[in-house]
């Protein structure tokens, strides 16, 4: 009998946004993310009379579970297997948080799949599976630093980890619990008949470099930095986007000027937003307390969970 398997979420510090098959789910950009310790997936992966798919106890039927089951069966004939299958997760990612749960529950899901069937696949093969779900949880396999590398077939695009950690938090701030409106896949589709989004592909590969490197030097100014100006490229992008559309809301906006005075108060912080209205700030440990003081003076019923790196696949019972 397979193993529970727990991943851990992740959030992009140089966003993918765009794919160049949508099948395979190849990036049109390379990626780079930071893996969370506060948000994860268990899942396990057993046979059963028929398919079905439980989250947190509750059985799942329509869109979300035709998702799991479509990729399931995609697995089991790349592996030559069949059969039913009944998926058990429990998701420890508030859904409206902003932190794409796709991305712990596909690595979670590939690698209780493999663990199932005893199919014995690398780290580097089971980022690949797990891509084919969903794009951002190739990241998830690995723990701390991970990038994604582009890669131009289903062979050559997987995430790798880095060797490097720092002193760094993310401070996911919750501030609209508003599912998002925009589903990504859809988002990311729109946003490339921006006339900028040609300009943002081509500055992807310089600014992955640039973001490794202020990782390498334990350089946190340069990594908040173009953290921050890559999530402003994005949304830019679906601004201007053909019809344009954003994923912002006032909240956001204030959200933003906050981050932005703490920092004229030597307060050093940077924010990256995803495809949601919430907000995430990077902080030294040192700065968490008087960065969280300030947010909730700010914001009524704002909720906020302070994370770190977290670790990559986990095998537990
Ligand atoms: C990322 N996001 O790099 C970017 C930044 C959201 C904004 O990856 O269509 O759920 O399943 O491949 O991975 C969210 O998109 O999209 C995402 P699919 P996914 O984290």
């Amino acid at each position: 009998m397979g193993k529970t398997v727990r991943a851990h979420t992740n959030i992009a510090l140089i966003k993918y946004w765009g794919k160049k098959d949508a099948l395979l789910r190849l990036p049109l950009m390379s990626s780079l993310s930071m893996t969370l310790d506060r948000f994860y997936t268990e899942t396990k992966v057993t046979d059963s009379a028929e398919n079905r798919f439980y989250l947190d106890g509750i059985e799942q039927k329509g869109k979300n579970a035709q998702r799991v089951f479509s990729y399931l069966s995609l697995l089991q004939q790349k592996f030559g297997v069949s059969g039913n299958l009944q998926v058990e997760s429990s998701n420890h990612v508030p859904t409206s948080a902003g932190l794409a749960s796709s991305s712990s529950a596909f690595a979670a899901l590939a690698a209780a799949f493999c663990d199932h069937y005893e199919i014995r696949v690398d780290q580097r093969e089971l980022s690949r599976l797990a891509r084919l779900g969903s794009g951002s949880a190739c990241r998830s396999v690995y723990g701390g630093f991970v990038v994604w590398k582009k890669g131009n077939d289903h062979e050559s695009s997987f995430a790798y980890p880095l060797d490097h950690q720092m002193d760094l938090q993310l401070l996911a701030i919750e501030l609209n619990q508003q599912p998002k409106k925009l589903p990504s896949t859809n988002g990311m589709k729109q946003a490339q008949t921006s006339p900028l989004f040609n300009t943002w592909l081509e500055r992807n590969q310089t600014e992955l470099e640039q973001m490794i490197r202020a990782i390498e030097q334990d350089d946190f100014t340069s990594l908040g930095q173009l953290a921050e100006l890559n999530a402003n490229e994005m949304h830019a992008i679906n601004l201007s986007a053909q019809p344009g559309f954003t994923y912002f809301e006032p909240a956001t906006i204030k959200a933003i000027k906050l981050v932005e005075q703490l920092r004229k108060n030597g307060i050093e912080c940077y924010y990256t937003i995803d495809a949601g209205p919430n907000v995430k700030v990077m902080t030294r440990l040192k700065n968490v307390k008087e960065i969280i003081n300030q947010f909730v003076s700010v914001f009524d019923n704002v909720k906020i969970v302070n994370a770190s790196f977290g670790p990559g696949l986990t095998y537990l019972d």
